[in-house]
């Protein structure tokens, strides 16, 4: 597949008269998606992204647009709003709720504790034209975005000329560029331009020329539409943002006009643009106009180069197929209606699997900020959910593939961005519930990291675990990479802080003689209390404990780890000894998701959180078959009613049953999820767009065919039947080991375990489970009984 590709960025350098589906129809594969026209709207558009600058293609052959991103366009700054609430506050909720007065908690929460809804949110970072003086008919029309080598392509003839244009969103060279090319005797006329849209009719940007062949684009963020305890609140600050662009030509002029770049009779141009912000830099101009005469002085062939084989270092390290691809030859959008029509598409989910490795890679790389709710692709001044951080399960779930897809370096935004949450959180545990140890974070932030509640209704905003869920992503690191530095400075600490806080927050229940956790919410659901009416404040809420248990479970797997026994961890074993559990049957053989079994008025939510211990968690497992099998009737339960309605929502299903074993229901989802979700350009609809679904469903692939969370790997745990043959190779399991697996009609054919030290592994196929000797860095290759093909 790489030589294929390689040889097709060969073909598609040296000619411009040979566009990539002319390569295809020869018989090279790629990894892409094609359609046979420009996007008409956002959602056909193509992304392309470095991790933190990104733009969505049009491919629009009369006026090209370009609509441009960067991950630290937010409004206002770290010092909006305060912790509220005090420790009595919390005392009076605590009584309410043991009067089982619940009505009255949820009401006095909000009052006491919570900023109500606050608006402000991740901004698009402008729109690039090109307009094109174009006249004459357009036929052979490509737009594509090869995976591969993340670069995306449009191109087509204008009578008889051909035109093509090459985009990429260079990490190493942190730029983006475009790259024009005809073959048109007089070559191409266009215009260039810079703007970013209005905010509530304000100006946002100036955009100005520089020399004969730059723009300026200058700007701060703003909200004026922006909203803080349910107020207008007018936000007229934010981060400051420098664009700059460059054109490069060869034949043709440049001219300078009313801030605009008119290029005429030009046979190939280059377009360098680039974006710094005050977020990243105080001097961010001048790191504009470094960073622009940095990658200027670059050839487009040079940049490429480059790129490839940056963004390759990622990309190529897994590589899926389920047989077949004799349908790269239809467009993606008709492939997709295809699937949405009934015909099943096998080679379109490998696609989209490497898509949320594509989309993880340009949204996500060390230095950058963690991807939000769109990643980084976003044309909103106010985006949907303000496109920010949802730590309820939407961030978490960005991050699914990156330890099995072998991207563990993409993982590090979380953490440095968990990290500034930490701070701000620990400043929240003390003034708004007076608890003097630890850290704890609520439903959702933003750029700024604030970790305090704020949501006008109960039953979203005074969820408390968003910090115990981001603690299982640390805690998975080092599991994954063993990276004991990692673990010593990076995860204990994060692990050790929530930890104390619920040690502090924990209450002994006077009935049960157990710590219990309350106030509790269960993310985004109510329940029907003994009036009929719906509540959302608990006491005691499945998934709260189960990510306590969570947290102290590994913060002490990680003590031992790292030798540490000390008056924290004897104080942790007490506490998890006598917390009151996570997983609770109910008489229906359900788990229940509160204390109680109640009645509930949205049987079929999008959310399934008493299920976080059998994924992303581990409590649950083939171990403990009661619970098991109580899984599995609550996820019945949940889609009888129609449950999975969102894409993010379908996505966790497929790791559900993967988990579970269910390879029908599987099958039934991802084809559910191509039905429902998915746009034409794959990218995942809530709806609207939302960029979790992607990430959950490439991650919920891998946990189909190999999962490492028992402290054994299981080979092909899952695979749906129509899988029947196929291939992975690259994905990882925890302990550091990198897993192949090949297998025909169903059955496992051969697979590879490699690991950079000497250790034992267990592994179970179906049946058979067995003990293995791994040689550092040597391949062990094993048949269907999981006998060494390699006599090692
Ligand atoms: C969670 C979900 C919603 C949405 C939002 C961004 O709160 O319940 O469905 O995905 O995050």
């Amino acid at each position: 597949m790489r030589i294929q590709s390689l040889t097709l960025a060969l073909i598609t350098l040296i000619s411009v008269g040979c566009n990539q589906r002319d390569a295809q129809n020869k018989g090279v594969e790629v990894d892409e998606l094609w359609y046979e026209q420009a996007a008409e709207d956002w959602m056909q558009a193509l992304p392309v992204g470095n991790g933190r600058l990104g733009a969505m293609i049009f491919g629009n052959p009369d006026i090209e647009h370009l609509q441009l991103n960067e991950d630290s366009m937010w409004p206002g700054g770290p010092t909006l709003g305060d912790s509220k609430g005090t420790v009595e506050d919390l005392v009076a909720l605590r009584a309410l709720i043991d009067q089982g007065k619940v009505h009255q908690a949820d009401k006095f929460i909000v009052d006491k504790f919570s900023h109500l809804e606050v608006t402000r949110s991740h901004q698009t970072a402008g729109d690039l034209f090109l307009d094109f003086k174009r006249k004459g008919e357009v036929t052979d029309y490509y737009r594509g975005l090869d995976l591969d080598k993340a670069v995306a392509t449009v191109s087509y003839k204008v009578d008889g000329d051909q035109f093509t244009e090459k985009i990429i969103a260079s990490n190493v060279d942190d730029a983006l560029i475009i790259s024009l090319e005809t073959t048109a005797e007089k070559g191409l006329d266009f215009d260039i331009q810079l703007s970013r849209p209005m905010d509530k009719s304000a100006p946002t940007v100036l955009v100005t020329t520089h020399n004969s062949d730059e723009l300026i684009m200058d700007g701060m963020v703003t909200q004026r539409g922006g909203v803080v305890e349910n107020k207008p609140y007018p936000m007229q600050e934010g981060v400051e943002f420098q664009t700059r662009l460059r054109a490069t030509t060869e034949g043709g002029t440049i001219e300078p006009s009313d801030g605009i770049l008119e290029l005429r009779g030009v046979r190939k141009a280059v377009i360098y643009l680039v974006t710094k912000t005050s977020f990243y830099h105080q001097d961010f101009k001048a790191k504009a106009q470094e960073n622009l005469n940095e990658v200027a002085s670059k050839s487009f062939d040079e940049l490429l180069r480059r790129h490839s084989q940056d963004f390759g270092e990622f990309y190529d390290r897994v590589n899926f197929s389920l047989g077949s691809s004799d349908l790269d030859s239809l467009p993606t959008d008709k492939r997709l209606q295809r699937y949405k029509d009934g015909q099943v598409d096998l080679d379109l989910q490998t696609k989209l699997f490497d898509y949320g490795r594509y989309l993880l890679i340009s949204s996500s790389r060390e230095g950058t900020n963690p991807a939000n709710l769109q990643g980084i692709w976003n044309n909103h001044i106010s985006a949907p959910w303000n496109a920010d951080y949802h730590l309820n399960i939407n961030l978490q779930m960005n991050y699914w593939p990156s330890m099995v897809a072998n991207l563990s370096e993409l993982q590090q935004p979380l953490f440095d961005f968990s990290d500034r949450l930490l701070q701000r959180g620990k400043k929240t545990a003390k003034e708004q519930y007076g608890i003097q140890r630890g850290a704890v974070m609520h439903h959702t932030t933003d750029l700024w990291a604030p970790a305090f509640m704020f949501s006008s209704q109960p039953y979203w905003g005074s969820w408390i675990h968003g910090g115990g869920w981001l603690a299982q992503h640390y805690w998975d690191h080092y599991r994954f990479t063993q990276d004991a530095d990692f673990l010593e400075n990076r995860a204990y600490p994060f692990m050790k802080e929530i930890a104390l806080f619920y040690m502090d927050w924990l209450q002994k229940d006077a009935t049960t003689g157990k710590w219990v956790s309350y106030p509790e919410t269960s993310p985004e659901n109510s329940y029907l209390a003994a009036d009929g009416k719906p509540a959302a404040v608990s006491k005691g809420a499945a998934m709260g404990h189960q990510i306590i248990a969570e947290v102290f479970d590994n913060a002490l797997s990680a003590a031992k780890v790292l030798n540490i026994n000390d008056e924290f961890t004897q104080e942790l074993k007490a506490k998890r000894a006598d917390l009151t559990p996570g997983i609770v049957l109910g008489e229906d053989g359900r788990i229940l998701e509160w204390d109680k079994p109640y009645k509930e008025p949205e049987k079929g939510h999008r959310h399934l959180s008493h299920l976080y211990a059998l994924h992303p968690g581990d409590a649950i497992t083939e171990a403990t078959p009661e619970q098991f099998k109580a899984a599995k009737k609550t996820i019945d339960y949940r889609l009888e009613h129609g449950g999975a309605g969102t894409g993010w929502s379908r996505a966790w299903m497929i790791s559900f049953n993967a988990r579970l074993f269910d390879k029908a229901s599987a099958e039934e989802n991802i084809n559910k999820f191509f039905q429902i979700s998915i746009a034409d350009n794959l990218f995942d609809e809530h709806p609207p767009f939302q960029i979790d679904g992607n990430f959950g469903y490439t991650a919920g692939v891998i946990e189909l065919l190999l999962q490492s969370h028992e402290d054994f790997l299981r080979i092909l745990p899952s695979l749906p039947e129509n899988w029947s043959e196929g291939s992975i190779s690259g994905i990882k399991a925890r302990g550091n080991i990198e897993v192949g697996i090949t297998w025909d009609q169903n059955k496992l054919t051969q697979l590879s375990l490699v690991s950079p030290e000497t250790k034992s592994v267990e592994v179970k196929y179906g049946d058979i489970k067995k003990k293995l000797s791994l040689k550092a860095d040597q391949p062990l290759i094993l048949d269907v009984s999981l006998n060494s093909k390699t006599n090692n």
